[in-house]
């Protein structure tokens, strides 16, 4: 009996440890745009005129054109060295092998979402050019030991020419991650809730 007990609660945990959640966020609000931007950003806009699902998506441009402009389009936060997350959007481009085109990338964060701490790659594969298309990527996350790095901010990453600024749209992210992580969309106000316990647990490392 103690044995089946024991075998019982042993895959309790090894399921516990790897349960996933999964939300998506589509702009449908029809308010929210993002949760921040990098580089050279013109319009970042919510419509209501042009979705993959709904009636509303985030559309956007680059200007002036330069570098890889950045719109961060999901936040995960309080994550665990190894865990896995894995996000999608779908993103319309009608160009096929030219710009304007687009990838899913991110880089990791401190507890604060505009505390770049590193790359984190990401999809090599450029949007295809065939209309909505969804773009996706598992990364496995590596904090390096550094108590800085708890939070992978997902990029939607735009690839204009000259007088090809966009336009660019972007619907429907889903994020699956631990339970224990924290996901946010740009409907959310993104400041981790156990950041108090957080700081302690950095502040003891350092004892
Ligand atoms: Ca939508
Ligand atoms: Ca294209």
């Amino acid at each position: 009996m103690k044995l089946m007990i024991t075998i019982l609660m042993l895959a309790f945990c090894a399921s516990g440890a790897m349960a996933q959640q999964t939300l998506t966020y589509g702009w449908e609000d029809g308010i929210a745009t993002h949760l921040g931007i990098y580089g050279n950003v013109g319009d970042a806009i919510n419509v209501d005129d042009f979705a993959h699902t709904g009636t509303h998506s985030l559309y956007m441009t680059e200007d002036p054109i330069d570098g890889t402009p950045q719109v961060f389009v999901a936040w995960i936060a309080a994550l665990q060295d190894g865990d896995e997350v894995t996000v999608s959007f779908w993103t319309y481009d009608d160009t096929p092998d030219a710009a304007p085109s687009s990838r899913i990338w991110a880089h990791y964060t401190s507890n604060a979402i505009l505390d770049y701490q590193g790359s984190a790659g990401g999809n090599g594969d450029y949007s295809p050019g065939t209309g909505w298309s969804e773009q996706s990527f598992t990364w496995t996350v590596d904090l390096l030991g550094d108590p800085d790095r708890t939070a992978l901010c997902i990029e939607f990453r735009m690839y204009s020419a000259v007088g090809l600024p966009g336009p660019y749209y972007c619907d429907d992210v889903t994020v699956t991650a631990p339970d224990e992580a924290q996901i946010f969309f740009a409907d959310d106000d993104p400041v981790v809730a156990n950041e108090e316990t957080t700081f302690g647990g950095v502040k003891a490392l350092y004892r």
